[in-house]
């Protein structure tokens, strides 16, 4: 009776251990599943090799909203906003494709051929950025 006590705390921290991990995730086919929702851009994986990239997102929101692939050295969060939103030619930033406004509820795909660099993939409708919709990627 008394041993069953002991093992329960260990197989506990075993698990903890187990879901810290931190490390990075590759899209290991290329393929880069996510979803958008207030307010937060979430994928499954937070890089990719250098070349066709293909993001599969799902608005899993409540309203609408738009995810943009932007290539840029500023740090997650932090791309200067002008009011509501950040201008989609600002100083710093390359916007290299999007998926315009699209309905909760409703998937949409974009296929890209990226290269190396760190990007955001974001929602830049308004208040939406600042909200918390972006998230950082890299492409190695
Ligand atoms: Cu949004």
């Amino acid at each position: 009776m008394g041993k069953q006590w002991i093992m329960v705390p260990v197989a506990a921290l075993a698990l903890a251990g187990c879901a810290g991990g931190s490390s990075t995730k590759s899209a290991a086919d290329g393929t880069v599943t996510g979803e958008l929702k207030e307010w937060e851009v979430s994928v499954d994986a937070d890089s990719a090799a250098a070349g066709q990239v293909t993001f599969e997102i799902t608005n899993k929101g409540t309203i609408g909203h738009e995810f943009l692939v932007v290539k840029t050295d500023i740090a997650d969060g932090e791309i200067p906003v002008d009011g509501d939103h950040f201008p989609e030619d600002a100083e710093g930033i390359t916007v290299i494709d999007e998926i315009g406004e699209f309905p909760a509820g409703e998937t949409q795909s974009l296929v890209l051929t990226l290269e190396p660099g760190a990007y955001q993939l974001v929602c830049n409708l308004p208040a939406h950025y600042g909200a918390g919709m972006h998230t950082s990627f890299i492409v190695e």
